[in-house]
């Protein structure tokens, strides 16, 4: 088995990307040091080993560093190889999987910011796209129990902390994700019933009022 030997991440609750790193190192059984980073006043140790980006989630694993939430969760995968893979054997799944999961990445992050847009033409517009998003990884899941086929892998582990958001959605832009898409809702629900993703991801409504908070700040400021 690889060392679980001085391994630390720093991190944030609410992070949807901390969350994925979370998850993974459950998965994999792995014992860790959780460091929980204020985020208006960084620490000294994420400033100095995250000099790129300065963000969480780092991965500090026998003095090195791993950054960006898939990186670290690929990373994971490799080093723990002997535990539950997350990644697919077959190299063509493999790449499907890590195109999914930049997919997700790339359109759900950015769409929700949209979400909020106060003018009512914008929202609406980041609403149809987010409708879209979502039906679109419907289509992907199709009848599988996960991404992957029928085992939990890469590409749950990058959606389902955003699942925390779902009402969010609902309460900003008035998008039911059940009646939108039922069996992505469904989906994460099997995911929830796992211990390592239940532990992860934070209430959504806890979620919903910190980044109301957040936002007002951001919205404030424009
Ligand atoms: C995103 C990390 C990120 O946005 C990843 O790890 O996948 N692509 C990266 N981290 C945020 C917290 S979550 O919104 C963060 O650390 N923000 C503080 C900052 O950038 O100063």
């Amino acid at each position: 088995m690889a060392s679980q030997k001085g391994v630390m991440l720093l991190d944030f609750w609410a992070s949807p990307f901390g969350q994925r790193v979370r998850i993974a190192l459950a998965e994999k059984g792995v014992e860790y040091e959780h460091k929980e980073e204020n985020l208006s006043s960084k620490s000294e140790l994420l400033i100095k080993s995250n000099q790129v980006h300065k963000n969480i989630p780092v991965l500090i694993h026998d003095c090195k560093t791993v950054f960006e939430s898939l990186t670290i969760v690929q990373y994971i995968d490799e080093v723990w190889s002997d535990k539950t893979p997350l990644m697919p054997s077959d190299p063509y799944q493999r790449a499907q999987a890590r195109f999914w999961a930049d997919y997700v990445d790339k359109k759900v992050y950015d769409c929700t910011s949209r979400l909020w847009k106060p003018k009512e033409e914008e929202k609406e517009a980041a609403k149809m796209e987010m409708i879209e998003i979502l039906q679109l990884l419907e289509v992907q899941l199709g009848d599988n129990k996960y991404f992957g086929g029928d085992t939990f892998g890469l590409v749950d582990v990058a959606f389902v902390p955003f699942t925390s958001w779902f009402y969010m959605f609902e309460m900003i832009a008035k998008l039911n994700v059940e009646a939108v898409a039922p069996r992505i809702v469904a989906w994460a629900k099997r995911c929830q019933e796992r211990e390592s993703v239940a532990k992860a991801l934070s209430d959504p409504k806890t979620v919903y009022e910190f980044i109301c908070m957040v936002m007002k700040k951001v919205l404030g400021q424009e």
